[in-house]
């Protein structure tokens, strides 16, 4: 089953991962480098059956990414709230104020002006896979703001005109602008290849939360090549992941005990029943899931 991959992983790390102190100061047992391969043929995708994975909510999430927003309250008008606790934690830090998640995500939606001073998370995924920055030189030896670089327009291009180029990447690590992100990029790069008519496609991931984000990820670059496939025309292929910094914070002993003792089971499948005319045009009503009969959510903390 493709999730041993994934439950292999957890199991190296949490024997044999390096303790280390981390910038969020829980703590944790850490390995650096790590691959897996999963065959999207015939719907499949990585989805963890071995806990109950919120989908729809990484759905959500890569959706958004794509219109090139970068404020949570889309996010949180929509009921997913996997980015309120940094604003939050901002806000908290900030202004003193005492304030719970579920009050500060509902004044971010209620409240524009509020949602524009605190909801910003900076220049992170949306505008860097939409609008990426330009300047060109001006007249004067300075430079002037050119048009932002669509790179997501840029690879569907290229995957339908140069299908057998090596250069198909989607960037998330702007190195000028890091300083302005809530977080800089962790699912870094992407990059797309076309072999045999299939759609390839690699994500380089810096720095993996297994317990907590690797679930959404793996979910949501596979979502992401399913939709570049359909696009281009071409079926998809194998989503390869790669890891740097690969951990398990200390704090989620108890998941981590829990899903080691489960086995995976069920291949769940991904149907996408409408063709939009583009990239852009994905709906969450867009995606069905079959066959997913996952074993009880595990909660766990998240490290801010
Ligand atoms: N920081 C850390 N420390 N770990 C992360 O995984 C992480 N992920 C971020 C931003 N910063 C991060 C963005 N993605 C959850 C999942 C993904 C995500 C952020 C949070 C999360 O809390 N998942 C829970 C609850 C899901 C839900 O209620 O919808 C889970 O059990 O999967
Ligand atoms: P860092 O910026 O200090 O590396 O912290 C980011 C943490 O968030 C780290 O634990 C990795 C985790 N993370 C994921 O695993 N996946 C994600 O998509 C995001 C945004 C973060």
């Amino acid at each position: 089953h493709y999730e041993w991959q994934y439950l292999d992983l957890m199991r190296r790390v949490w024997e044999q991962g390096h303790e280390r102190m981390d910038r969020t100061g829980v703590g944790t047992r850490s390995l650096f480098g790590a691959m897996m391969r999963f065959d999207l043929a015939d719907g499949a995708m990585p989805l963890i059956t071995t806990k109950r994975v919120y989908w729809k909510t990484a759905t959500r999430e890569m959706l958004w990414f794509l219109t090139g927003d970068t404020n949570i309250r889309e996010l949180c008008a929509q009921g997913c709230e996997i980015w309120t606790d940094w604003p939050h934690a901002r806000f908290v830090r900030e202004t003193g104020e005492e304030i719970s998640m579920e009050d500060f995500s509902a004044r971010i939606v209620a409240d524009t002006d509020f949602a524009a001073d605190w909801g910003e998370l900076g220049p992170v995924y949306g505008k860097q896979w939409v609008d990426w920055p330009s300047y060109e030189p001006a007249e004067d030896g300075l430079f002037r703001k050119g048009p932002g670089v669509n790179q997501v327009s840029a690879v569907v291009d290229g995957l339908r005109n140069n299908p057998s180029s090596r250069r198909h990447i989607i960037e998330g690590w702007n190195v000028a602008e890091l300083d302005g992100m809530a977080l800089p990029p962790c699912h870094k790069t992407y990059q797309f290849h076309v072999g045999e008519g299939r759609l390839n496609c690699a994500l380089y991931q810096r720095s993996c939360d297994i317990a907590l984000g690797l679930p959404f990820n793996l979910w949501s670059g596979a979502l992401l090549q399913r939709m570049i496939a359909q696009q281009a025309g071409l079926e998809p292929g194998e989503f390869v992941w790669m890891g740097g910094d690969v951990h398990l914070y200390l704090n989620h002993a108890d998941l981590v005990e829990a899903q080691l003792q489960r086995e995976p089971a069920g291949n769940p499948t991904l149907d996408v029943i409408r063709k939009p005319d583009s990239i852009f045009g994905y709906r969450i009503d867009d995606f069905a899931v079959s066959n997913y009969e996952p074993q009880p959510a595990l909660k766990a903390p998240v490290a801010v």
